[in-house]
């Protein structure tokens, strides 16, 4: 038999050595997945927490439950380490590791890049690889194939096998979990596509093939550039609908009711998250070395990214027609995670928000039951959550609604409010026709 039957053979079976690089919200349930399909399991972090806690069979990811981790490590299917040598003992190894933006709002790949160059000290025959983090189309051929294959005189296709699948793990979502959610897979070759389909064939519902690792790379770029722009569009619908006197939120309903050719967004403070903010730019910064200027996006980009300084300026507008200044004005924001009811700020457009805030002379306190303290990396400021956050609304001169978490009593804010401001429209239950409450 071939090197690649031997390995699909050994992948079909699972006996096949399964390493994932990177345990983070996404390396995690996908080691969970392969290990409960059978595989035997090697997690590999940098990170000895981790490693520690996997281990001890407790799991660091809430889509994660603790006794699922516990079952299988004792079962000896799912085991982790800091050590990367044993990467010359694994057959098919998946890289799960972060891909932000440097501060210049250019790719950062040093994540990638340390992970490759671990991995090509271990490569050897009989080796399927896959990338899941989100990249600018390229990366797979241009990046890991010369390091990973030249490393040992292995030929692509033949000797070795890899691919793109881009990971779909929305932290929180029950109903689309990394087992259920379709996996596109591109291979550098249709040798290395065969392989690396057959492996995550099984242990995942639904392997979507393309043609080419471009293909995967640029399918996962479109749908986080997608729900990025049409977010921008609706961001730059509410500052036409405020120039115009039109409820934009009552806009979006409207068209909302149309059961065709229509997707609903809505506005908001700013773009956070360690996804739709960044990948985009993954996609635009590309483009720029193949001379293309993504229009689109870049605008989409600025629109979004000034979103906390017009929630701002929508904020002193109101203070001022009620005759305070934002200088020397209490302002309490509540929310500072990104989106709603999670414990995550990456991006968040709060932290912009009160970074503005201050610089206005606003005295600013902030409530978040997710996030109990948060700073400024550039500002350089610190902040912890008001404990009692009723107190807070009303002592403050104006509270601003920057993250709808459910569990906040809105009608009790609005009631004990002297002024709101709400970016969400968090208040549409309980503020009609209040003119202590201003929507975005
Ligand atoms: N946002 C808006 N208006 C909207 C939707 C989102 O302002 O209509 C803001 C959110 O408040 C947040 C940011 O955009 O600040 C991103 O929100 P998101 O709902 O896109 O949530 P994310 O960042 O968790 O995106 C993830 C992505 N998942 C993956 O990349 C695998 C995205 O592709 C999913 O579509 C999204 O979850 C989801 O649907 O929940």
């Amino acid at each position: 038999m071939s090197t690649k039957e031997t390995l699909v053979e050994s992948l079909k079976t699972k006996q096949a050595r399964v390493g994932i690089l990177g345990m983070g919200y996404v390396g995690l349930p996908l080691a969970v997945v392969f290990a409960e399909a059978g595989f035997h399991v090697t997690g590999i972090d940098t990170d000895s927490r981790k490693v520690d806690c996997l281990n001890k069979g407790v799991s660091y990811v809430p889509d994660i439950k603790t006794e699922t981790v516990e079952r299988l490590v004792k079962a000896g299917r799912l085991t982790a380490t800091t050590d990367f040598s044993i990467l010359k003992e694994m057959d098919a190894v998946s890289i799960c590791v972060p891909t932000p933006l440097r501060q210049t709002g250019d790719p950062d790949m040093s994540f990638i890049l340390s992970a490759t160059d671990e991995l090509a000290k271990y490569m050897h025959k009989g080796m399927v690889i896959v990338l899941e983090s989100t990249t600018y189309p390229g990366t797979t051929r241009e990046v890991l194939l010369p390091k990973l294959g030249a490393e040992r005189g292995l030929t692509i296709g033949e000797d070795w096998f890899l691919a793109f699948s881009p990971e779909r793990v929305d932290p929180g979502r029950k109903d689309f979990t990394t087992i259920n959610t379709p996996k596109v897979m591109g291979g550098i070759t249709e040798a290395c596509n065969e392989v690396a389909t057959a492996w995550y064939e099984g242990a995942i519902q639904t392997v979507h093939r393309v043609r080419s690792a471009e293909t995967a790379e640029m399918a996962k770029l479109l749908e986080n550039t997608f729900r990025m722009i049409n977010i921008g569009l609706v961001n730059e619908l509410a500052i036409m609908c405020e120039r115009l006197g039109v409820d934009v939120w009552e806009v979006i309903d409207a068209a909302a009711t149309k059961p065709f050719g229509f997707m609903k967004f809505t506005p908001g403070p700013g773009l956070g998250g360690h996804c739709i903010p960044i990948d985009p730019l993954y996609l635009s910064w590309k483009m720029k070395s193949v001379h293309y200027n993504a229009r689109f996006i870049e605008l989409a980009s600025e629109i979004n990214t000034n979103m906390p300084r017009y929630v701002v300026s929508r904020v002193m507008e109101a203070l001022n027609d009620r005759g305070k200044p934002l200088k020397g004005s209490k302002v309490l924001v509540l929310g500072a995670a990104y989106k709603a009811d999670v414990d995550d700020v990456r991006e968040s457009p709060a932290l912009d928000v009160i970074g503005l805030l201050k610089k206005k002379g606003g005295i600013v306190e902030y409530h978040d039951p997710y996030i109990p303290h948060i700073h400024h990396e550039t500002d350089g400021w610190y902040m912890d959550s008001v404990e009692d956050v009723m107190q807070a609304v009303r002592d403050a001169d104006a509270v601003v609604i920057i993250t709808n978490h459910k569990v906040y009593n809105y009608q009790e804010i609005v009631e004990h409010a002297a002024f709101v401001f709400d970016s969400r429209n968090a208040t549409r239950a309980v503020a009609q026709g209040l003119d202590h409450v201003v929507k975005l």
